[in-house]
């Protein structure tokens, strides 16, 4: 009888250590086969009992399986250890608690902040917002603007050429009002947003690469009263507060008569600071009245149509805006700066 209990003994512990998935069931496996009260021991314990011939074939077989248990136990403990190690059997889960990693919001350049504002008071006002292409050909950015090959006034705009077909990059956006005029009959209002480019070296207030806006209206009895309304109301809207706008003489081959436009200087509001280089006064843009010949070539009869145009520098409005002092922060790429808008 005890040597069948010992068979069923050795089949269901060796299952149980076999079965452990850890050292606590393993270690509950080793009471009941091994512990003070376990199965196995309890046989041990009570082999006195047994008359001597008996005790010594139960005796040696319990204590053989005693010892081949021992062996299984201490197998398993090394196996569990080493899973333990890799991580094998560790369960998985999910520290809902642990913060999350936070995903960093991209934001708008300044300069794509002021375009759209910029975009959305011309809109307002009935201007529809064209394009031209930044690589212009000699005609469209000079010749049809009535600056003629060897005028001193090409020397205004510092040329960056490409060697292909007499091909430059636009100094201006002023060669959109002759494409646009080419193609739409007048009346028209429309606003030209986009880079340009000039040879000439950089300081605080200058770049080689800027935005500008250029402006176009055209109609019967377009003057420059109108002109002056409607850029007043702009800078108004722009700022956020009333904006006196001073025209003053300059000479543009374009228009004619042509200006140089300044505000009162949005920083001191007119009282005179390093800003303004204490006139009070901030230079913004050119503009005038369209010239006969930019009618003629693109296409309009200068007797029927009379309009105004503007040019003004998008960096400038933007430095102006958020009190910038020096243009060359927009691409210098400095995240420092970058990061306040
Ligand atoms: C022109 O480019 C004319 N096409 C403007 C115009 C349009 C006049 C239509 C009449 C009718 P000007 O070179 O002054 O003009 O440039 C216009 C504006 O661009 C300047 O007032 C200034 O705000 C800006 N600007 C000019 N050069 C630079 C530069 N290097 N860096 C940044 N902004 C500049």
């Amino acid at each position: 009888m005890v040597k069948n209990e010992l068979k069923s003994i050795k089949i269901l512990a060796q299952k149980e250590i076999e079965k452990a998935k850890n050292l606590k069931e393993l270690n509950r496996v080793f009471k009941k086969y091994l512990g003070k009260k376990g199965k196995l021991s309890l046989i041990l314990g009570s082999l006195k009992e047994l008359p001597l011939e008996e005790r010594k074939k139960i005796g040696k077989k319990a204590n053989e399986l005693k010892n081949v248990l021992e062996g299984k136990f201490d197998k398993k403990i090394q196996e569990i250890r080493k899973q333990a190690k890799k991580g094998i059997g560790k369960k998985e889960w999910v520290d809902v608690t642990i913060p999350g990693k936070k995903i960093a919001l991209g934001h708008l350049h300044p300069l794509t902040l002021i375009k759209r504002e910029v975009c959305q008071i011309f809109q307002q006002m009935g201007f529809e917002v064209v394009e031209g292409p930044e690589i212009e050909t000699e005609w469209y950015n000079f010749d049809a603007l009535n600056i003629p090959k060897d005028h001193p006034a090409r020397d205004e705009w510092d040329t960056l050429w490409l060697r292909q077909n007499k091909l430059l990059l636009r100094t201006h956006t002023s060669p959109v009002q002759i494409r646009y005029m080419e193609k739409h009959k007048p009346p028209l209002r429309i606003i030209a947003l986009g880079k340009v480019f000039r040879h000439e070296a950089t300081d605080a207030s200058h770049e080689m690469q800027f935005y500008q806006v250029e402006g176009l209206m055209v109609g019967k009895e377009i003057s420059v009263a109108n002109f002056k309304a409607v850029i007043q109301e702009f800078f108004g809207k722009f700022f956020k507060k009333p904006i006196k706008v001073r025209l003053s003489p300059d000479y543009f081959s374009f228009t004619e008569p042509s200006f140089d436009i300044s505000i009162t200087c949005v920083v001191c509001g007119g009282k005179g600071c390093s800003v303004c280089k204490r006139t009070g006064w901030l230079e913004m843009m050119g503009a005038g009245t369209v010239h006969p010949s930019v009618f003629k070539n693109s296409g309009l009869d200068p007797k029927n149509w009379q309009g105004f145009a503007f040019g003004m520098g998008l960096d400038r409005l933007a430095m102006m805006k958020y009190k910038i002092n020096d243009i060359r922060l927009f691409h210098s790429g400095d995240l420092r700066f970058l990061k306040q808008f």
